[in-house]
């Protein structure tokens, strides 16, 4: 037996290394450092044994009894790796999945017709060049009227149209956006032109009744160039209405109208029929409006750092809901955010139904 001031520290160190080797688990091994190496641990203990020594034996024992401290503690991180691993290992292992075993069609899910409907936006001015930008729900006064020419005294700015925030120490109000216009005042503030966008999003307005949703989803557009001119405006709308209702030769009408961010400004019905009671799209001699457009105001430019002699373009926007509406025949706006399973399962889109321009887009 080798003594060590009557301590046998080799034994020792073989005892509990063989325990760190024996451990199965990370919290057998945690109990292993806690009775050889925590505060009250064996090998702890000995350290208090020092006090008792000569100086000459206290820097024998001391130099020993630190390499068997730190071999112990250096076996005790190996094997904390080792189980780790092999923990995670076996974790993955059981939680394997087969990712080739067709979905289960009873807990199959959904995409809700707000999303289908703008995904199906996108991929028609997709097609057509436009890229998607997005901003902030919670706006402040400039981007969300003032930059769009919306005069201070403007009726859409009333406490009962737009959702405020509570006031800032400076006395300034951040309000809830009430279209996704900012996000092209934002896009124009960037300066990079041209542009070509179009900002989908959640919206928010003061109203609810049968009709309307104190919030509901639009998508703005916006095109900025040199000679971006009112027949620009006709044509990208006249096809995207007729490549979102997927009828070929869909009427479609501008008639003039009045918004302060656009001059001139026109809102564009779609041919339909409602003799037989029922509302037919494409055929008949009623009209149904459907999208609010125009040429942007030099104002709106200017506010945004665009040369109104050098640029110009147009802009329009719409509401999701209500040509989604229209689209799949779902006849009351509330149901959209009534989280009903039955009707998601009615009117949703199975995952895989991927829009494009090729494979259709209507059902
Ligand atoms: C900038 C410049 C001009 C966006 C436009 C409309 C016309 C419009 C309504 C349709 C139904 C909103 O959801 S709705 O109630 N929108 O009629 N929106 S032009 O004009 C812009 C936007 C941004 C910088």
């Amino acid at each position: 037996m080798s003594t060590e001031a009557g301590h046998d520290l080799n034994g020792l160190q073989k005892k509990w290394l063989d325990a760190v080797a024996a451990t199965a688990t990370v919290d057998a091994l945690e109990q292993v450092r806690v009775d050889a190496l925590g505060k009250k641990g064996e090998i702890s203990g000995l350290m208090k044994v020092l006090g008792t020594m000569g100086p000459d034996e206290r820097k024998a024992f001391g130099a020993r009894l630190n390499v068997l401290r730190d071999e112990v503690a250096s076996a005790i991180d190996t094997k904390k790796t080792g189980l780790a691993d092999s923990a995670l290992n076996a974790k993955l292992a059981r939680e394997t999945l087969d990712l080739t075993l067709p979905a289960r069609p009873e807990i199959e899910g959904r995409i809700h017709p707000i999303t289908q409907t703008v995904d199906e936006i996108i991929a028609i001015f997709g097609e057509m060049g436009f890229s998607v930008a997005e901003g902030p729900d919670i706006e402040d006064d400039f981007h969300n009227f003032t930059a769009l020419n919306i005069p201070a005294d403007h009726p859409a700015r009333q406490m009962q149209d737009t959702f405020y925030l509570p006031a800032k120490p400076d006395g300034s109000q951040m309000v809830l956006r009430t279209h996704t216009s900012p996000v092209q005042i934002r896009t124009m503030l960037k300066g990079d032109l041209p542009i070509r966008v179009i900002c989908p999003g959640r919206t928010y307005r003061v109203d609810s009744d049968m009709t309307h949703s104190p919030m509901f989803h639009q998508v703005e557009g916006l095109v900025i160039d040199t000679a971006t001119n009112m027949g620009h405006l006709k044509g990208c709308l006249q096809d995207f209405v007729r490549a979102f209702f997927g009828i070929d030769n869909l009427p479609v009408r501008f008639r003039p109208s009045y918004f302060p961010f656009t001059e001139p400004s026109a809102e564009v019905d779609i041919g339909c029929d409602r003799s037989g009671g029922e509302l037919k799209l494409g055929a008949g001699k009623d009209w149904l409006e459907i999208l609010g457009s125009g040429m942007v105001h030099p104002r709106v430019l200017e506010n945004c750092g665009i040369d109104s002699t050098k640029y110009q373009g147009f802009a329009f926007g719409m509401g999701i809901e209500r040509i989604a509406m229209l689209k799949y025949g779902i006849p009351d706006l509330r149901t959209f955010y009534d989280s009903d399973l039955r009707w998601l399962r009615h009117y949703g889109f199975v995952p895989l139904d991927i829009p494009t321009m090729v494979g259709g887009l209507t059902r």
